[in-house]
C-alpha cells in the first residue's frame, strides 16, 4: 500500500521535474498544459472593476486578455512584455510565469502616442504576483 503511494508520488514529482526541461525555449504551452486566463477591462483609463493584483503560481501559463475603450500600450514590467491594444478589440498577452515576485503592469500613453515621446503612466494599473510553488 505504502509503496504504491510512494510510486505514484515519485511519478508525479518526476513529471514535474521533467516538464521545465521539455518546455525550455518554448513560448507556447504544450498540449494539455493549463492556461489561466484573466479578462481585464479598461474604461476611461481605469481598470473596471477595480483590480489590485493577479496572483498565480510559478510555472503557470497566464493569458491576459485586454479590453479597452481606448488605444493603449500595456507594459508588464520584469517580464518586459509590451502589447499595443486597440480600442474595442481584445488583445492577448500570454507568457509563462517563470520568475517569482511582484511585477507592475502599467499603461504607456493612452491615445496620445504622437511625437515619439510616449507618456509613461507611473501608477501601475495593477500588479502581477507570482508565488513560488
Ligand atoms: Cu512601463
Amino acid at each position: 500500500m505504502a509503496t504504491g503511494i510512494r510510486f505514484v508520488l515519485g511519478m508525479a514529482l518526476m513529471s514535474l521535474c521533467l516538464f521545465p526541461l521539455l518546455s525550455v525555449g518554448n513560448d507556447q504551452p504544450s498540449v494539455g498544459e493549463d492556461i489561466k486566463q484573466f479578462d481585464i477591462y479598461i474604461e476611461q483609463r481605469e481598470v473596471k472593476p477595480d483590480l489590485s493584483r493577479i496572483v498565480v503560481s510559478q510555472g503557470q501559463w497566464v493569458k491576459l486578455v485586454w479590453h479597452s475603450d481606448e488605444d493603449v500600450d500595456i507594459h508588464l514590467h520584469g517580464y518586459d512584455i509590451q502589447r499595443s491594444i486597440t480600442a474595442n478589440e481584445p488583445g492577448e498577452m500570454m507568457f509563462k510565469a517563470y520568475a517569482t515576485g511582484r511585477f507592475s503592469i502599467t499603461s504607456h500613453g493612452f491615445g496620445e502616442q504622437q511625437g515619439g515621446g510616449k507618456k509613461h503612466h507611473h501608477g501601475a494599473l495593477f500588479y502581477l504576483e507570482v508565488h513560488p510553488n
